[in-house]
C-alpha cells in the first residue's frame, strides 16, 4: 500500500493523537486540524488523498463539511466519517452526501488499516481512469485534425471541405447569402512529375498549398485538397463579381511564386485553370452537383488554353 496525505479534522485532542499515531505508523503522512473551517483552510495546500472527518464537531459538523467539499471540489477525494453514533440513518446520510465509509469510535487500529488499503486501491484505480481518459482525449484530438487534414500539404482533405461545403450551403441558404467555389487544377502537371521528378512534384504541391493558405486566410474562407493536382476553395458571402476578383488575386499570387516548369506548353513557369461558380443556395443543392458543375467551368478553362479562369 501506498503512503497517503491523510487530513483528519476531530475536534477532540486526544482522538486525533490517536489517528495521528496509527496512521503514521501505518507510513501514511497525517496532518490534523480540529474544526471544519481549519479543514477547509489547508485542504488546498495540504492536497490530501484522504479525509478522515469526525461527526459531531462544534460550528459545521462533519456531515456539512463534506457536502462543501463535494460541492467545491470537482476532484473526488475519498472521506472516512468518524462518529460515536451508531445510528443507521446519521450512517445513511453521511453516505449519501458523499462519504464512502464510516467507522464508529473508538477505531480498532486493525480495521482503520484495512480501510486505508481499500481506499488507497480506489484511489490507484481512480488515478488510472484518469490517466486513461486524459490519453484517450489527446488521441482522439490527434485523430479528429488526421481526419480532416491531408498529409502532405496540410491544407483541410475532401472529408472537411466536403463537410464544410454542406454548412455553407445550410448557412447561406438561410440568410440568403452568396456562396463561391474556386476548382484550381495545375497546368500540365503529369509534364512536371515526368522532367522534374515527384519528389519536385509533391515539393511544387505544398509550395501552392502555402500559397494557398496565405492568399485565403480570412475568416470564412477555406482551402483544402480535392485531390492529386486539384484544390478548391471556399468563399462565404462572395458574389460572382468578388469571384472573378479572387480568382485573379489567386492567379497573381501563383504567377509571383514563379515555379519553373521546363516542359510546360504554354509557359516556361507553373500555371493553373480555374473554374469557380459563384450563387445563392436554396439550402437544397447537393455537393456532388456542385463539384460536377465548377469541374465543367474548370475544363471550359483547360479547353480555352489554360493559365486562365472561368467563371
Ligand atoms: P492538365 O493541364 O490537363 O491538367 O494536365 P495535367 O498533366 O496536369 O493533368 P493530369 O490529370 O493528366 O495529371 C495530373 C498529374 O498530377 C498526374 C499525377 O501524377 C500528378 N499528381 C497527382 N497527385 C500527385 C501528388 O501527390 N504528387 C505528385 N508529385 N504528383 C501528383
Ligand atoms: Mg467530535
Ligand atoms: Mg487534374
Ligand atoms: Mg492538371
Ligand atoms: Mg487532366
Amino acid at each position: 500500500m501506498g503512503m497517503m496525505r491523510i487530513l483528519i479534522a476531530d475536534d477532540v485532542a486526544s482522538e486525533r493523537l490517536y489517528l495521528a499515531a496509527c496512521l503514521t505508523n501505518l507510513g501514511h503522512h497525517v496532518k490534523s486540524v480540529s474544526s471544519a473551517a481549519e479543514l477547509l483552510k489547508c485542504y488546498s495546500a495540504f492536497q490530501p488523498d484522504l479525509l478522515l472527518v469526525d461527526i459531531e464537531m462544534p460550528q459545521q459538523n462533519g456531515i456539512e463539511l463534506v457536502h462543501t467539499i463535494r460541492h467545491q471540489y470537482p476532484e473526488w477525494v475519498p472521506v472516512i466519517f468518524l462518529s460515536g453514533i451508531n445510528d443507521p440513518h446519521i450512517i445513511a446520510k453521511a453516505i449519501d452526501v458523499g462519504g464512502d465509509d464510516y467507522l464508529v469510535k473508538p477505531v480498532n487500529p486493525i480495521i482503520l488499516a484495512a480501510k486505508m488499503q481499500a481506499m488507497s486501491r480506489i484511489a490507484v484505480m481512480r488515478q488510472r481512469l484518469e490517466h486513461t481518459t486524459t490519453q484517450l482525449q489527446k488521441v482522439n484530438k490527434l485523430l479528429l485534425e488526421q481526419a480532416n487534414k491531408d498529409p502532405l500539404t496540410t491544407l483541410a482533405n475532401r472529408r472537411y471541405l466536403d463537410q464544410k461545403l454542406t454548412e455553407f450551403i445550410a448557412l447561406h441558404g438561410r440568410n440568403n447569402l452568396p456562396l463561391t467555389i474556386i476548382l484550381l487544377d495545375v497546368d500540365f502537371f503529369k509534364l512536371f512529375n515526368d522532367y522534374q521528378g515527384h519528389i519536385e512534384g509533391d515539393n511544387c504541391l505544398k509550395l501552392l498549398s502555402s500559397c494557398l493558405k496565405k492568399t485565403f486566410n480570412r475568416s470564412g474562407e477555406i482551402c483544402g485538397r480535392y485531390g492529386g493536382e486539384e484544390f478548391i476553395i471556399l468563399i462565404c458571402n462572395c458574389n460572382e463579381k468578388q469571384a472573378i476578383k479572387e480568382c485573379q488575386r489567386l492567379k497573381n499570387a501563383i504567377s509571383k511564386l514563379a515555379i519553373p516548369h521546363s516542359h510546360s506548353l504554354i509557359s516556361d513557369q507553373l500555371t493553373v485553370s480555374q473554374g469557380a461558380i459563384s450563387w445563392v443556395p436554396t439550402g437544397l443543392e447537393l455537393v456532388e452537383h456542385l463539384y460536377q458543375a465548377v469541374d465543367t467551368l474548370l475544363y471550359q478553362a483547360k479547353d480555352n488554353g489554360r493559365d486562365q479562369f472561368v467563371t
